[in-house]
């Protein structure tokens, strides 16, 4: 038998001390369904040390994060509240292996989710969106992984910037994304590229979270996963996203040591 909730401290204390380790499936061998229980366990230590779960995260969502990673899957993961990060904030990197940014569209509910959602249905579900960038820390050496190892740790999940909140989800089955770090355009494309439409992010985050028999609280956010692909994030960076008719989010980076 192998032993999930010590390959869960693993990963827990990589992402903890900010310190790599070498991707899991190297030297043991586990299922998708594992991997998540792994998530499961590592969260709840995140819990135990009295960090909330703010809501959840989809991850390949885009063909170009699938493809910039080698990895064909939807996946999801948990966020905290220390992830969370204040927009037009400074975020100090000293807390990341090695950080990458991505541009994403993020979702507020207002209702209790407890059971696949159609996509006629999913809009009743949210209070807000907002633009957003999330910043992924993989804990594996060299931003490597498989799809198992990379789920196991709950999807490279690290840090969130949310922009402000609109209540209209029209408009953005095909808008305008761009991220810049000091002024300059690292990543173009569109919200297109999230599913074909964001909201189904929704749909799928229904799907998801209720098959593994969990139900997702009204007021969670849910990251629809990224519109592009991902960006190293040096220190001394400005930083910002922009996505069409919805608005801006931006941060500047830092590092004490
Ligand atoms: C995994 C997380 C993927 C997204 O938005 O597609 C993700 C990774 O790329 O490290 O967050
Ligand atoms: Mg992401």
């Amino acid at each position: 038998m192998i032993d999930l909730d010590a390959i869960a401290t693993r990963i827990d204390d990589a992402a903890r001390l900010a310190e790599p380790v070498a991707q899991l499936t190297t030297s043991e061998s586990f299922t998708l369904e594992d991997a998540y229980e792994i998530q499961r366990a590592s969260i709840e230590r995140r819990i135990h040390r009295g960090e909330s779960m703010i809501g959840v995260k989809l991850g390949f969502t885009s063909r170009a994060k699938m493809i910039q990673m080698g990895v064909d899957s939807l996946i999801w993961g948990w966020l905290t509240d220390t992830m969370l990060e204040e927009d037009g904030g400074r975020v100090a990197l000293d807390r990341f292996i090695h950080p990458r940014v991505e541009p994403e569209v993020c979702y507020l509910t207002s209702r209790e989710m407890d059971r696949p959602l159609t996509a006629l249905e999913a809009s009743r579900y949210l209070e807000a969106v907002a633009p957003a960038m999330e910043i992924i820390d993989s804990r594996y050496r060299d931003f490597r992984f498989t799809l198992e190892d990379v789920v196991a740790d709950n999807c490279s999940s690290a840090g969130l910037v949310i922009g402000p909140w609109k209540r209209n989800f029209d408009g953005l089955r095909n808008a305008g994304v761009t991220m810049r770090f000091d002024g300059r355009v690292v990543q173009a494309g569109s919200t297109a590229a999230i599913l074909g439409d964001p909201l189904r992010s929704v749909v799928q985050a229904s799907r998801l979270i209720s098959q593994s028999g969990l139900v997702l609280p009204a007021g969670s956010l849910i990251m629809a996963g990224a519109a592009t692909a991902a960006h190293a994030l040096p220190p001394g960076a400005h930083v910002h996203c922009a996505i069409g008719g919805l608005g801006s989010t931006e941060f500047t980076t830092w590092r004490a040591s």
